[in-house]
């Protein structure tokens, strides 16, 4: 069994796959493929958004929350999605709340990205900056557990080292409860690194 995973190298999204990819063992299977053509990525994924997993029989799966359940049950179920209802359905929720801080993240620094030439709109940034506070607050009061790294805990690992690439929101100095809990990720599982994007 082959994949490809096309993405971009900085996607955080996608960062999530090439990681739980890693841990699973699946990596040697997987290639990854940058996603340079915008028409490529349309024509799999109709929102025009990475990461996409594209499978040997050419179907292609999206998005990085479907492809996390793809890999886990590929590497035999129960991996970083735990099996039992209720923990499967907390680890979900962490997982959302991280992705939610991704995509109001993504929002800021599209913001800048898509609108060069006009004043940044202050009210709307302050709105995702709420939901960045209160998401990290909650994430922060119960995290995510370490050992195994479930999708709860490799989205909000992915989140926070987004924060710290692209600062579209101050975290470290408000969050020291997340700070350590990063480090210990980061100490448990060094092979993170490997897909920390550089630029
Ligand atoms: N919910 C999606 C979000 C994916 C996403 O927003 N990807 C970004 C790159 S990090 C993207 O492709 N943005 C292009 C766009 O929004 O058109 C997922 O979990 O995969």
């Amino acid at each position: 069994m082959t994949f490809t995973l096309h993405s971009r190298q900085p996607s955080p999204f996608g960062r999530k796959i090439l990681f739980a990819a890693r841990h699973l063992g699946l990596d040697g299977t997987m290639e990854f493929r940058e996603a340079d053509d915008e028409n490529l990525v349309q024509s799999c994924n109709p929102l025009g958004k990475v990461p996409i997993l594209e499978l040997e029989d050419g179907r292609t799966l999206f998005d990085s929350r479907v492809i996390l359940q793809f890999l886990d049950e590929a590497a035999g179920g129960g991996r970083i999605i735990p099996a039992e209802s209720a923990a499967k359905f907390e680890v979900l929720r962490q997982a959302a709340l991280a992705d939610g801080i991704l995509e109001a993240a993504l929002l800021i620094v599209y913001e800048g990205r898509y609108r060069p030439d006009l004043e940044p709109y202050e009210p709307w940034l302050d709105f995702q900056r709420g939901k960045i506070a209160r998401a990290l607050a909650a994430s922060e009061a119960a995290p995510p557990g370490l050992r195994p790294p479930t999708v709860g805990a490799i989205g909000l690992a992915c989140a926070l080292e987004y924060l710290d690439f692209r600062k579209p929101f101050v975290w470290r100095e408000g969050y020291p409860g997340l700070v350590g809990w990063l480090a210990e990720f980061n100490a448990e599982y060094p092979e993170f690194a490997e897909s920390r994007p550089s630029a």
